[in-house]
């Protein structure tokens, strides 16, 4: 049986670019940003190519896993381009997106899902944190961190990334009641990307995460998810009142994932045939093409973005295959924070046998 989700969200969200390309009266109200819709298109354009790029190298056995962003690039490209580079952003496992305007290179994004490291880039270097499978869990990283930095009392911001599914976590209420209780700079990014694996928003929320989020005191507003335009401004402005010391704010921005969960899943499952066409005509990339075509952006423009994609998806190849092959015995390194005697143990014995195997050969 399949499902489909009809849109159960009160309350019209922030537009500013239909779906056509056409700016609403929202859009020309704030005014279209013509370099801005240029930069996130850029952005959205070398993203999904990273994104296919790595789905094709999972199918070919050269990654373990990989989860794709297709269609919800708009709501990462525009929320991570409304912060600071000196604010921090605590990221689920989708925000590839996010990651690739951060300046994190293919080499450090992929290397997990080839599964040579745990954790492939420094935290502190792109201010962007490890990626976290345990649903909702970041959000509490996030405000803790939160904590810390009122404590340093600098105005650094720290952005949390997470889905809808995420918000049935208790973690995620959790973090939304005490980023409010002590009016902390958390900035929450929720992707409603309709659905939670096979569970879609319609099967797991009465109320949707903005009223909930709002509920617990944080400052929160709905935004065209597939609208770069509408989710920059309208982060910006959430960013801004987190900080100005006002307390956290959270964007829910309505958007689609196009792919499956991951490349473990297969949405014809669950999915009505149907769906992917509706969303394909909201697609992100495509409302902003139109939208600078419509305002005079030379074709030279789009054909030099397509070539550069095309070099990015050879870098994407080369920098995935190049990954160093991880050393075993690394596994009894990240076990304890201090050593421990038991996994020292462990580690010698493992050395003995592997310089044994070595001796007698293949
Ligand atoms: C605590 C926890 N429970 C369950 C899972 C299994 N799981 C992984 S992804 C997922 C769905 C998450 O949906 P959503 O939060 O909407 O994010 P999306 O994957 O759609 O980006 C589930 C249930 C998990 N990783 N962690």
């Amino acid at each position: 049986m399949t499902m489909t989700p009809t849109p159960t969200i009160p309350g019209e969200p922030v537009r500013f670019v239909a779906s056509d390309g056409v700016p609403t009266a929202a859009g020309e109200a704030h005014g279209i940003d013509l370099d801005l819709a240029r930069t996130l298109h850029r952005d959205m354009v070398l993203a999904r190519r990273l994104d296919h790029e790595a789905l094709a190298l999972q199918r070919q056995g050269e990654l373990g896993l990989w989860l794709m962003s297709w269609g919800q690039e708009a709501a990462q490209a525009g929320s991570v381009r409304a912060l600071r580079d000196g604010d921090h952003v605590f990221p689920s496992y989708r925000e590839h997106v996010a990651a690739l305007v951060r300046g994190l290179t293919p080499a450090e994004i992929l290397a997990q899902w080839r599964g040579t490291v745990h954790g492939a880039w420094d935290p502190a270097e792109h201010r962007f944190h490890i990626n976290s499978l345990v649903l909702g869990s970041q959000t509490l990283h996030a405000t803790g961190y939160a904590a810390g930095i009122a404590l340093d009392g600098t105005d650094e911001v720290v952005a949390v990334y997470f889905g809808d599914g995420a918000a049935s976590q208790g973690d995620v209420n959790e973090a939304f009641n005490w980023a409010a209780a002590a009016a902390l700079p958390v900035l929450f990014v929720c992707q409603n990307n309709q659905w939670a694996i096979s569970t879609p928003t319609t099967r797991q929320m009465g109320t949707p995460v903005h009223r909930r989020a709002a509920g617990f005191g944080v400052h929160s507003r709905l935004v065209d998810g597939n609208d770069a335009l509408a989710v920059h401004a309208v982060t910006r402005a959430a960013v801004e009142h987190v900080r100005s010391g006002a307390g956290p704010a959270l964007v829910e921005a309505v958007t689609y994932r196009r792919a499956g969960h991951s490349t473990s899943d297969d949405p014809g499952r669950y999915r009505e045939s149907g769906e992917d066409a509706v969303w394909a005509q909201r697609d992100p990339i495509a409302r902003l093409r139109t939208l600078l075509e419509a305002r005079g952006t030379d074709a030279e423009v789009f054909a030099a973005l397509a070539a550069e994609a095309d070099e990015l998806a050879v870098e994407v190849r080369r920098a995935c295959r190049a990954l160093p092959e991880p050393d075993l015995a690394d596994l009894f390194g990240h076990a304890y924070a201090r050593p421990h005697a038991q996994v020292e143990a462990d580690r010698r014995t493992f050395l003995t046998h592997r310089a044994q195997l070595a001796e007698v050969g293949p």
